[in-house]
């Protein structure tokens, strides 16, 4: 297939100072109207090439005069104009758009009746004829025209600058909106339908009054409290911690039910995902509140980072995403708890984006080339890019940082920019010049250019005699398409424990740079010191490497108990949790360590309980599925799960006394509002899933009775310690939910989840009838990820030795391939790591690729699966 790549961009010839945008609503189509004012770059003359798909043009014209064949060529592609003016001109093009059949999700589009828009990545060439790149940055005007009563409400970007009726019997009627910041097209939206508004204002520190609203589906006001309040707490922390204020008088968020992501930051008018507005403690799980404040707050934070400045092509997309995860990650972490908040951002880094690091579709935060943009939101891009700016603030300190990001919007704004630009004005900032930046630079931006996961290895020795601690660390890049040898700059932070003092430490969060591929530290301890000290490395995750060093079982064992860094103390026992299922599942169990690690969690327990339960919580749960699968070459699906199920309940066993004790302590808590008493919540929902699974059997009537909790937390805790069961109470505790929520269509995503992930003796019968419910929606993809993501996590049934589950999630595939490719080519990723797993499962996964290969597929999906294969 043919690729795009970043050594080809050139700049777009022309500018487009101004667009016009005119849509009549029909009620079979819509006609489009643009008017363009198109200036030369240059003098000498260059064809205009305009993006279109699926469009009916039906006139075009220069200055008022219409074109004719061969005057301009058109093709499936677009539209080319052979020869336009050498100066500046107007453009015009009529043209006729279907969004009634258009299941894409992309360009404008039907959702419950309402019509809605996605431009992101490559949408607005199938709403009209354009260059539908990024670098392309015009002031628009949008009017509407509809039915009133089919569509009383319209909405696009920026502000209102009229609204009327336009005949005398009232039928139809007009809005205009007028957006005065320059902005690329992926930025453009459209909105119109039966909605209903709830609204609220913002004062922001200059004292402009923004009117807030939130348009929902009738009968979803009351779930949008919790946005407005997130939206208000992103507001304020942009202006409190980067000096950011919003700048139109209005900012709108459209919650749909049919959308291919999270959410959309479309200027002025966000559109999101129902499932990331709608919410209440009663609807919602503590987790969802929380990311839904992420995710409110993430799309505000583009206003500046994205929308003011913008990406020069989509090579940069990290530019806008990694540096809003960024900012989202800190405005979460600042709001709640900086610790827990870096093991939750951690444990998603390790499980999903190591996972794809080390697999076929590895990419750099920078790609050098693509074939479908839409493949390329991932966690890479996001994730791991917003790891990079992390790293840039611990290397330039929290004050130079800032220096320089101010540097970077006042140097940018209102422009595209690229990566480097970013990097550029971020260390000028700082330092003032790029040469006096204490680190080497080219070896920092190698972290963009390079894929895969570093390793570095650290050996320590001890020289009794001057109490120094000699520590040597060696980098390696793991990846399997670099064999040359990179370079990093990868920043450790990290402090040391007197084995004789406990928890005193006698260096504290002290920053090594380890900027070549072997280095040393040498580390003075107090003099006197007769032992080595316990070092505590890549404390707060201070890189995103993998490591491996020669610390001992009872350094980890010491860390477990001691350490003062929430991450670095967590990652200890989850070091512990993956040596002791390591050993397991090589049929050597070390019960000896099984022993010591669970006796420091009954110490952990005890110190812990009260004031830091979510830590607690988190401190006792096992590594992710795939994190555990990631430490094997040859990995076997069904015995990690079983193993691990297993070590579980040897947990619940062993520490069944205690877990009793909490649980009674903790339900004075419960019922507190978000965010208070979710650390309770967290923990009695853990301790319930130990208790159900070491088999107490009241706990697991308990959980039946929870089910109808006025907490979802709570609910949606009772039913995963049933889970693994599969006996006649995890059965009724699932049709007691379904029954209570089977009108939200959000909360029976969850339950559908459950239904597909839950492990039960039906077999695949279960996933057949689930995606044939009278309530499952095949255009919704929150539906289609509920069933087949969930499906993807049932072990037994989806990895079934038969190859089975392999062939009918091809099959389903395939369907949803051809309905919505954004959707499928982001969920044939679950055959990713058919490499690595044991001959069965390989041999399974590899037919049910070929399936997809021979089937005719998109090429958004299409380049996964080659990907995949290959
Ligand atoms: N910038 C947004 C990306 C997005 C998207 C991309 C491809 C297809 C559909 C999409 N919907 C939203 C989301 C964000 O990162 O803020
Ligand atoms: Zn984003």
């Amino acid at each position: 297939q043919k690729s795009i790549k970043l050594s080809d961009y050139v700049e777009y010839p022309f500018l487009i100072p101004s667009i016009y945008l005119d849509f009549d609503i029909g009620t079979d189509y819509v006609v489009v109207q643009s008017s363009m004012i198109i200036k030369p770059k240059k003098k000498e003359s260059s064809k205009l090439v305009l993006k279109g798909n699926q469009i009916k043009l039906l006139s075009i014209s220069i200055n008022g005069k219409e074109l004719k064949l061969p005057e301009y060529s058109i093709s499936d592609k677009g539209l080319i104009i052979h020869s336009p003016p050498g100066s500046e001109f107007e453009l015009k093009i009529r043209s006729l758009i279907d969004p009634f059949r258009n299941t894409s999700l992309e360009g404008l589009y039907l959702s419950s009746g309402m019509l809605t828009t996605q431009c992101e990545a490559e949408g607005f060439r199938r709403i009209c004829f354009h260059p539908d790149r990024p670098d392309v940055l015009s002031r628009y005007t949008v009017r509407i025209e509809a039915d009133r009563t089919l569509y009383p409400i319209l909405l696009s970007n920026g502000n209102e600058k009229y609204s009327g009726n336009l005949n005398s019997n009232n039928l139809r009627h007009e809005f205009i909106w007028e957006d005065p910041f320059p902005k690329p097209c992926y930025l453009f939206a459209l909105v119109a339908g039966k909605l209903n508004s709830v609204s609220d204002t913002y004062i922001t520190n200059t004292g402009r009054l923004i009117d807030i609203r939130i348009y929902v589906e009738k009968g979803d006001e009351k779930y949008t409290k919790h946005a407005v309040n997130s939206l208000i707490k992103a507001m304020k922390w942009d202006e409190e911690n980067y000096g950011l204020e919003y700048d139109l008088d209005e900012y709108k968020i459209v919650a749909v039910r049919h959308f291919n992501m999270g959410a959309m930051e479309n200027k002025g008018l966000n559109i999101f995902n129902s499932k990331l507005v709608l919410a209440d403690s009663k609807t919602a799980t503590d987790d969802e509140l929380e990311r839904i404040e992420s995710v409110i707050a993430h799309e505000y934070f583009h206003n500046w980072t994205g929308n003011r400045i913008t990406c020069r092509d989509w090579f940069q997309l990290s530019l806008k995403e990694g540096l809003t995860v960024f900012r989202d990650q800190s405005f979460t972490s600042d709001l709640h708890s900086k610790g827990l908040k870096r093991i939750e951002d951690v444990s998603f880094l390790r499980n999903f984006q190591f996972a794809e690091d080390k697999g076929p579709t590895s990419h750099a935060v920078k790609p050098k080339e693509y074939v479908a943009i839409d493949n390329f939101y991932t966690t890479t891009i996001y994730e791991k890019g917003a790891e990079l700016i992390r790293m840039l603030e611990l290397l330039l300190g929290k004050e130079k940082f800032f220096r320089g990001i101010n540097l970077y919007i006042r140097t940018f704004d209102g422009s595209a920019a690229t990566t480097e630009d970013f990097i550029n004005s971020l260390i000028k900032g700082a330092y003032l010049e790029e040469k006096n930046c204490p680190f080497d630079l080219d070896k920092f931006l190698n972290w963009y250019y390079k894929s895969g996961t570093p390793k570095v290895y650290i050996n320590q020795s001890w020289d009794s005699k001057n109490s120094i601690l000699n520590v040597s660390f060696e980098q390696k890049i793991d990846s399997e398409k670099t064999s040359e040898n990179t370079e990093m700059v990868i920043p450790i932070l990290y402090s040391c424990y007197s084995r004789e003092k406990g928890a005193s430490p006698i260096a504290e969060d002290n920053l090594f740079i380890l900027d070549k591929n072997k280095k040393n530290l040498k580390i003075h301890t107090l003099p006197g010191e007769k032992e080595a000290p316990v070092l505590s490395l890549f404390r707060r995750f201070s890189s995103p490497v993998v490591w491996e060093s020669d610390l001992l079982i009872d350094d980890y064992l010491f860390l477990f108990l001691n350490d003062n860094d929430y991450f670095s103390r967590w990652d200890s026992g989850q070091y512990l949790m993956r040596e002791i299922l390591k050993t397991r599942l090589c049929n050597k169990a070390n019960y000896s360590l099984e022993d010591r690690f669970i006796n420091a969690i009954k110490q952990t327990i005890k110190s812990l309980e009260i004031n830091d339960p979510f830590f607690l919580a988190t401190l006792i749960a096992i590594p992710g599925f795939a994190e555990l699968e990631s430490l094997f070459t040859k990995v076997d699906p069904i015995r990690i799960y079983r193993e691990s199920i297993d070590f579980q309940v040897l947990i619940g066993n062993e520490i069944l006394q205690e877990l009793r004790i909490i649980s009674k302590n903790l339900l004075v808590n419960i019922d507190h509002q978000w965010p208070m008493g979710r650390g309770e919540r967290k923990l009695l929902g853990t301790i319930w899933f130990y208790l159900s699974l070491a088999g107490d059997i009241d706990v697991q009537k308990n959980c039946v009775e929870s089910i109808s909790h006025s907490s979802m937390t709570i609910s949606r805790a009772a039913l995963g310690a049933l889970k693994p069961l599969d006996n006649t109470l995890t059965e009724e505790a699932s049709n007691l939910f379904y029954n209570l929520w089977k009108e939200n269509p959000v909360v029976l995503d969850s339950w559908f989840a459950y239904e597909a992930s839950r492990p039960h003796k039906r077999g695949i019968n279960v996933i057949e009838k689930l995606l044939s419910h009278p309530k499952f929606d095949w255009k919704a993809p929150n539906a289609i990820r509920a069933v087949l993501g969930g499906f993807s996590k049932n072990i037994d049934l989806f990895h079934s030795l038969d190859g089975q589950g392999y062939l009918f999630m091809a099959d389903k595939l395939i369907e949803v391939d051809k309905i919505n490719p954004i959707t499928a080519s982001r969920m044939v990723k679950v055959f990713s790591k058919w490499k690595t797993y044991i001959n069965k499962n390989k041999e399974g996964m590899y037919e049910s690729l070929l399936k997809l290969n021979k089937a005719n597929i998109s090429s958004n999906t299409r380049e996964v699966v080659e990907l995949i294969l290959n």
